[in-house]
């Protein structure tokens, strides 16, 4: 068992949409438990540090322009295999060739507002949760760990 945490957001187009509630219930109905949570219109520099990997792509300005349009809400996601199973649960980077039944299949349309973004790896997790939260903004779940996933 690999307990690991990974940083969601529900994207603009997402609270714009009225889709956070939908994309919650996915997670919580994997069991996957949240540990932080905020709705935040993100600084453009915490944007350009997130999406760094990106800088020298094409579609930078793009995706730093749109991730600053409008709120977004960040999660910690804690569960085990949290990282991979997140990104199954939201589905391949373009939504046409996104699993069926992954969020960005049954909701999204094109490459550019596909509603979520899920951490690649632990590494990535744990730089990008950084950017989103402080240490004190992380509650504990570990009865609910216990309860329902340690068993
Ligand atoms: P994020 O990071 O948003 O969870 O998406 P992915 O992890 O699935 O995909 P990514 O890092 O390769 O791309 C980040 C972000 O850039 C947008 N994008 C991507 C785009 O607008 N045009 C493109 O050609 C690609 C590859 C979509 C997601």
């Amino acid at each position: 068992m690999a307990i690991e945490t990974t940083l969601i957001l529900c994207k603009p187009d997402a609270v714009s949409r009225g889709l956070v509630g939908e994309i919650i219930a996915r997670i919580e109905r994997r069991g996957y438990l949240i540990t932080a949570m905020k709705l935040m219109q993100l600084p453009g520099d915490k944007a350009r540090e997130h999406y760094g990997e990106h800088k020298d792509r094409p579609f930078f300005g793009e995706l730093v322009d749109f991730i600053t349009s409008g709120p977004l809400v960040a999660l910690a996601v804690e569960g085990d295999g949290a990282v991979e199973g997140m990104r199954q649960i939201i589905g391949a980077t373009n939504p046409l060739t996104a699993a069926p039944g992954s969020i960005r299949a049954d909701y999204g349309q094109t490459i550019g507002r596909n509603l979520v973004h899920g951490s690649d790896s632990k590494d990535s997790a744990a730089r990008e949760l950084k950017i989103f939260f402080e240490a004190n903004e992380f509650v504990s779940r570990k009865h609910d760990l216990e309860r329902w996933i340690k068993g």
